[in-house]
């Protein structure tokens, strides 16, 4: 047995047709063909040594190869390790030493660039890189592999995720965690082996690799495979799409488009929306123009998904719906205790697809996992008389721009080091197209001059392009109350209108 490779490689081998389609139709990769071509990687891997719980790093573009080579783990018992196209060498130091990850797998045009990650792991480029290459050891390989037994319990992968304190955590997902909530969805959504699934999203995230492919595979549906998101790309495949998933800015950017209607999104049987909270401005637009209500659901890197706007119900615009079936919410007070209908509180989920805590930190996993299996998820919710939930609010000084996670602190960080700076805040400002966008509030040391040139070029070298603020101001002090901390509902409140 290996649960996820049984319930979702196995059965590709069977299927005819293609898995993988271009805007236009046509087929890119058949489902045979992922089948074998994940056997292939599979033997490469093991090739390279690597043993049943040793973990895989990878920071690739989007590509099918990247698909058979995370189904190549699975079938292989390895912990695949998906990391952001956007963190630059530094952030990805850090990641694969605390992983431990015994091979790092990039695009040949980075190869050059990572050599200082040899110190951790072995490194190879996946993709046309020539002689030497893992693509090529792939190539040569046999699709024939017979996948390692896993258990329900065994780890699949680890999502990094960063925290309101310190460094990023690796959040340990199982096998079971994993196919619990991709058979949830494929029911709850009505997938089937009909569906044709446009896929614009990134494949290092929860969003587009665990929602959209394993119910896309579970469900033997087929995906349109857009290398990134893009107006043009993705008007021109939705005629042959039957369903997407998006962050809000995917849905945003499409009603800036004036083509954007009926004529092209009328015959979607379901658009779905989820990372980041949708304005119900966009929700009356959305179905004026096209007359479909998306539907909004809710989830999180730890938790896969965890509740629902019905699929033949009610779709409430501002509400994430329902918790699935399986999943159990509570709206709590500080120590986990339920609160009533229609009071504000700390949202706690329960269930199958809770992850099993952070990599080699126990003491942050018990911070957030309670020993009877809530997980407190640092969102502010209600509950309505109907069921469904409202996010309110974060309890974690989290930014959400265009579904990636900003943690302010981790920003605050890079600009306190600069010289000259005393100190900095960084808080959320609304944003028409990522929803929101980080602002950093900056104080000079007594008497310094502030480059601020050095503090961006730091930025630029430490991290991702994603989690740069997109204003800057110097003041002379920051906020405090009485407690000396700093006040960042005064400060969101100050530059609410910055993007406006
Ligand atoms: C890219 N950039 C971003 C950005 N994405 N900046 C802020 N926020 C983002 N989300 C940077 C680029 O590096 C570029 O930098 C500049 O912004 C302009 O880029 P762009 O062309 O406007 O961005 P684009 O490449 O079109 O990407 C925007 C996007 C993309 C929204 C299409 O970010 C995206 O696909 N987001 C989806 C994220 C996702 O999958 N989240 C799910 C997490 S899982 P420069 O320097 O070149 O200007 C999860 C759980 C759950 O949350 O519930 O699902
Ligand atoms: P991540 O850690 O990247 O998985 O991000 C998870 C966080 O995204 C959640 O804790 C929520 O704060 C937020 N989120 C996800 N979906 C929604 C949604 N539909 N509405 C509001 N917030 C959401």
């Amino acid at each position: 047995m290996n649960v996820l490779y049984d319930a979702l490689i196995a059965p590709c081998a069977g299927r005819e047709g293609g898995f993988l389609l271009r805007p236009d139709g046509s087929v890119l990769l058949g489902y045979a063909e992922f089948a074998e071509a994940v056997g292939r990687h599979a033997n490469a891997l093991v090739s390279l040594g690597l043993e049943p719980g040793d973990r895989v790093a990878m920071q690739l573009e989007k590509s099918p190869e990247m698909l058979a080579l995370i189904g190549g783990c699975i079938a292989a018992g390895l912990v695949f390790l998906p990391l952001n196209t956007g963190y630059p060498a530094a952030e990805l130091e850090y990641f694969v030493e605390n992983s431990g990850a015994r091979l790092f797998l990039c695009d040949p045009a980075d190869r050059e660039a990572l050599a200082a990650l040899e110190q951790f792991a072995r490194v190879e480029s996946l993709g046309p890189g020539g002689a030497g290459s893992f693509a090529t050891l792939a190539e040569g390989c046999t699709p024939g592999f017979v996948p390692v037994e896993r258990g329900p319990d065994d780890l699949a992968a680890f999502l990094y995720t960063s925290g309101t304190t310190g460094r990023s955590k690796g959040a340990m997902i199982s096998h079971r965690n994993l196919l619990s909530n991709a058979r949830v969805l494929v029911e709850y959504w009505q997938f089937t082996g009909d569906d044709v699934l446009l896929h614009a999203l990134p494949i290092f995230h929860t969003h587009g690799l665990f929602v959209a492919t394993n119910v896309a595979l579970l469900a033997g549906a087929r995906m349109i495979w857009l290398p990134k998101f893009e107006v043009e790309a993705v008007l021109e495949a939705l005629p042959k799409a039957t369903s997407m998933m998006g962050v809000p800015t995917f849905y945003t950017r499409l009603l800036e488009e004036a083509r954007f209607g009926r004529e092209v999104a009328g015959h979607m049987r379901l658009f779905i929306s989820g990372s980041a909270p949708m304005l119900e401005e966009t929700h009356r637009q959305f179905e004026a123009r096209t007359g479909q209500r998306i539907l909004e659901r809710y989830g999180m890197t730890e938790t896969n998904m965890l509740t629902s706007n019905p699929y033949e119900g009610e779709r409430v615009a501002g509400t994430v719906g329902l918790p699935l079936p399986g999943v159990e919410l509570k709206v709590c007070d500080g120590d986990g205790r339920a609160l009533p209908d229609g009071e504000v509180g700390m949202i706690e989920v329960r269930g199958e697809n809770v992850f099993g805590g952070y990599w080699q930190m126990p003491e942050k996993t018990a911070a957030e996992l309670r020993p009877d299996g809530w997980f407190i998820t640092g969102d502010m919710g209600v509950i309505d008389a109907r069921g469904y939930v409202s996010i309110v609010g974060r309890g974690k000084d989290l930014i959400i721009s265009g579904g990636y996670n900003i943690y302010p602190k981790e920003v605050e960080a890079v600009i306190d080091d600069c010289p000259g700076v005393l100190e900095s805040a960084v808080v959320g400002a609304p944003h028409g197209d990522f929803g929101e966008s980080p602002v950093a509030v900056i104080v000079a040391e007594p008497g310094a001059e502030l480059d601020l040139g050095a503090v961006q070029a730091a930025l630029g070298e430490k991290l991702a392009r994603f989690k740069h603020p997109r204003h800057f101001d110097l003041v002379e002090a920051l906020p405090r109350n009485t407690m000396g901390k700093v006040q960042k509902a005064a400060l969101r409140e100050r530059y609410r209108e910055v993007f406006a």
